[in-house]
């Protein structure tokens, strides 16, 4: 059986540019709206990466597309649960504590929030790629700030294994490889 590592996140927090770093292969951009695409896949040596569409508001998309493309990757979760070996939720660590403060202050649970607790109910193994790391300020409190938001106790230090700081854009995705490298061998894949 082949296992997967799938690249989950909102639009534009760099999930292309990672899997990209992972894999070695471009994946087109500027997908045509108005169509629900799959996900790309590609295989390195026995384990396939998949990188999804945009989770919730994409630029210029229908919101029925939105829609739609949320329902397939929640249900893509619930089906290949037992295949998924890793899923690694990648956020725009620039920008999420903006983003979770305005939905929270509308009384929502942000969509981020929402996503992560989704996938920890599937009980996969979760890691969240704090990406733009090169954009964040003070990234101690940023990080320790974040891991609150989705339930880990600061400081992010004592989370190694589910936070993962990388900047995709410049290559520097260490701590994430660290992580996939782990999961690799628990897998003996
Ligand atoms: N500053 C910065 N920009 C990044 C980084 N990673 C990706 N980007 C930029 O973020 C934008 C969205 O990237 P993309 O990979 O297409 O995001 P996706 O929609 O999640 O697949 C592009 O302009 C990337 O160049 C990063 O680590 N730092
Ligand atoms: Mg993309």
């Amino acid at each position: 059986m082949t296992s997967e590592i799938v690249l989950i996140g909102r639009s534009n927090v760099g999930k292309s540019t990672l899997f990209r770093q992972l894999t070695g292969k471009k994946v087109k951009v500027g997908r045509r709206p108005g169509v629900t695409v799959g996900p790309a896949r590609v295989q390195v040596g026995n384990v396939v990466y998949v990188d999804m569409p945009g989770y919730g508001y994409m630029k210029g998309v229908e919101k029925k597309v939105q829609e739609g493309t949320k329902d397939f990757i929640v249900r893509y979760f619930e089906d290949k649960a037992k295949e998924i070996l890793l899923a690694i939720q990648v956020i725009d660590a620039a920008s999420f504590l903006e983003i979770a403060d305005r939905w929270e202050s509308r009384g929502e649970v942000p969509l981020e929030v929402e996503l992560f607790d989704f996938l920890m109910e599937l009980d996969l193994a979760v890691v969240v790629a704090a990406n733009k790391m090169d954009k964040v300020e003070d990234p101690d409190a940023t990080l320790d700030e974040i891991g609150e938001r989705l339930g880990m106790l600061p400081p992010w230090s004592q989370w190694p294994d589910q936070i993962a700081p990388i900047s995709a854009k410049g290559g520097k995705i260490e701590p994430l490889k660290e992580i996939i490298r782990s999961r690799l061998q628990s897998r003996g894949a």
